[in-house]
């Protein structure tokens, strides 16, 4: 797969998607990630990206032509996403469709905005992370590359993580410990030491379920069970 980011800030990018797993997908062959300086689009000798808003207002809002050269230089932009406090919420599901794609291109939103017209000629859709403001789309693009990339098949190694095995569908996990047995007075639950593994089953699913109406609890409300319509990972 291949993921494109262009944006104003370039340098945000760097170590984000270079170290950890995404790094080693990369590595892999199995995902391409590009950066596109959108300041290399810039107009004139100043290379000029935004402009005041028609209608008047404060801030500056984001010129069409860098964006469009932008996407022009980009030889299989797939699937275009612009990153926008007015999008529609990213959720889960939005990863897994998204990883499904051979390519796809994020547009980070800056300052007050984006000339309207990106959105009308090349934009497929857009999303934003969650209700607070942020200074641009650059840590929404990397949270939504970094949710996808790692559906990627064989982007987690031989991870356990995407199995199944331990997971409550639609909970929030149960909690984890490791060595040490006791750390600063704190024991781990005896219970995950018995080795009782219909037990440890049930007190894990207990403890989600625990976990989930303290923290979640309109996770619960759909359905009592906890069993939802699956839009977890
Ligand atoms: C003053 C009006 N603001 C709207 C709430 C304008 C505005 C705020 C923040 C315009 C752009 C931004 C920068 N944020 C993003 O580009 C952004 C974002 C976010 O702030 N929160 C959650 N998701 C996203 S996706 C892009």
């Amino acid at each position: 797969m291949k993921i494109h980011l262009v944006t104003l800030f370039p340098g945000m990018f760097q170590g984000v998607f270079t170290e950890s797993i995404l790094g080693r997908a990369q590595d892999a062959g199995i995902l391409e990630i590009r950066i596109v300086d959108l300041r290399e689009y810039g107009l004139g000798s100043h290379r000029v990206v935004d402009d005041a808003p028609y209608g008047g207002g404060g801030g500056m809002i984001l010129k069409p032509e860098p964006i469009a050269m932008a996407l022009e230089g980009i030889e299989d932009p797939g699937h275009v996403i612009l990153t926008s406090p007015r999008g529609r919420p990213f959720r889960q599901a939005d990863a897994r469709r998204l990883s499904g794609l051979e390519a796809i291109t994020l547009i980070c939103g800056h300052y007050e905005g984006v000339d309207e017209r990106v959105s009308e000629l090349f934009v497929n859709e857009e999303l934003s992370i969650g209700d607070y403001v942020l200074t641009g789309g650059e840590l929404p693009a990397m949270v939504i590359a970094d949710a996808v990339a790692r559906l990627i098949p064989g982007a987690l190694g031989h991870d356990t993580t995407q199995s199944g095995d331990s997971h409550y569908d639609g909970l929030l996990e149960y909690p984890h410990y490791t060595r040490p047995r006791e750390f600063r007075g704190r024991e781990v639950p005896p219970v995950l030491l018995s080795g009782n593994h219909e037990q440890i089953r049930d007190w894990r699913a207990r403890q989600a379920l625990r976990k989930t109406r303290e923290a979640r609890p309109d996770l619960l409300e759909k359905s009592p069970g906890g069993d939802n319509d699956g839009k977890g990972d």
